[in-house]
């Protein structure tokens, strides 16, 4: 399996549904009586998750090892850290999963570390995910001659894009399935987000993520690509098979807002709440288009949320960034007091700007506030420059929920 990027959502029944997906993934794994689980990387979505995630996660895991199994892992793209250790190092360092293919230097080439699982005798190595597809060098520098003088049933796991399997909307830096070192028995691939299985004398498969919490994959999952992970079989001739675990069915619909004002925007979404069967779906909705009148901020996607929860929908993903007003305007306010100018004209500027994120969305001109209150702060008495900088910038940092993202 690869890519399971846990702890990417933070909505609770999103995360939920995540759980139990990675609950059902190693009990199908233990009845189906594997000898060892291979994570192709993006085990967590950040080198340092939610403890909660990872004390939910290292439980399932730990069933597992405790049946005398083994679990292996290198890092993926976002789990990796540059200058930190990562939360798969600690897993390592415990005993929760074995991290493959740990770098060595031997004549100015990279050996990759291999581990020989005990219950099958299958070899395992590879090459850790970096960001920014920076491990594509490591390919350049790989001890080929040494790779290939290892028997036995050897898997080579990476976590890297294949160039001559990239759509065109999809953004990574791949290296060409030549670039990998020859003689594997199979090569188990992570970074791709969704299934591949190609062979190439022997075969290179991607399962793509085992559950989508965000995103474009998750408005993949909704349009039908299915989630699950590789059960791989060697009867003299290599067999993997896919396990569905699709955790969500789910909904896809669009809006074209163009020409359209605000309220028949409004009305619209209305219409669209009552036609569409929602119970217990992932909802991926998209509206876009230039609008004749009105602000983005008078369409109530608050509203429509509520609406589509009380029909019981599990989950509303939005995507509103092409969404545009006709122009931005001037803004023109008045008030009494600086503060209530200064909430009305935030207000106002909130729904001329495209943001991604749900949060920054649906309360962006609330955040600004405290953002403002806390960079309003003045200096303490003896206080030096830089504790009040690190003072005032913990502040902003805490306001913006972006902490986890400063430490990345
Ligand atoms: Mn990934």
């Amino acid at each position: 399996m690869a890519d399971l990027h846990l702890g990417a959502t933070s909505d609770p029944k999103l995360r939920e549904l995540e759980l139990k997906t990675l609950e059902r993934t190693f009990e199908r794994c233990m009845e189906e009586g594997v000898d060892f689980v291979l994570i192709a990387g993006d085990l967590f979505h950040v080198n340092i998750p939610d403890l909660g995630v990872v004390r939910d996660s290292v439980r399932i895991f730990m069933k597992f090892v405790a049946t005398g199994r083994r679990i292996y892992v290198v890092y993926g793209s976002h789990d990796f850290s540059p200058n930190a250790a990562s939360i798969i190092d600690i897993l390592d360092e415990a005993g929760v999963i074995v991290r493959v293919g740990k770098p060595s230097s031997v004549g100015g080439r990279l050996r990759p570390g291999v581990v020989k699982d005990e219950r099958s005798g299958v070899l395992l190595t590879g090459i850790s995910g970096r960001r920014a597809s920076l491990e594509k060098e490591a390919f350049l520098d790989l001890d080929r001659e040494y790779l290939s003088s290892l028997e036995g049933f050897k898997i080579f796991v990476f976590h890297t894009g294949l160039d001559e399997v990239r759509r065109e909307n999809e953004r990574f830096e791949g290296i060409a399935s030549s670039d990998l070192p020859r003689g594997f028995d199979y090569y188990a691939g992570g970074h791709i987000h969704r299934r591949i299985d190609i062979n190439k004398g022997a075969r290179i498969v991607y399962p793509g993520p085992l559950f989508t919490g965000w995103g474009a994959d998750m408005e993949a999952t909704v349009k039908g690509e299915r989630r699950g992970f590789y059960i791989v079989e060697d009867g003299g001739e290599v067999k993997a098979r896919f396990v569905d675990l699709t955790a969500f069915e789910g909904l896809y619909e669009e809006l074209d807002a163009t020409a359209l004002s605000s309220s028949s925007v409004n009305e619209k979404l209305k219409v669209l709440v009552q036609r569409v069967d929602v119970k217990d779906k992932v909802v991926v909705v998209k509206v876009f288009g230039e609008l004749s009148s009105g602000r983005t901020s008078e369409v109530d996607f608050a509203a429509f949320r509520d609406a589509l929860t009380k029909k019981g929908a599990i989950y509303l993903h939005l995507s509103r960034n092409q969404l545009r007003a006709k122009e931005v305007m001037a803004v023109t306010v008045s008030g009494e007091e600086s503060s209530e100018i200064e909430e009305k004209v935030l207000k106002e500027l909130a729904g001329t700007v495209k943001l991604k994120n749900a949060r920054l969305r649906e309360g962006s001109a609330g955040l600004a506030k405290d953002l403002l209150a806390q960079l309003r702060v003045a200096k303490r008495e003896g206080e030096t420059e830089g504790d009040y900088e690190a003072r005032v910038g913990g502040a902003a940092v805490d306001v913006l929920g972006i902490k986890k993202l400063m430490e990345g």
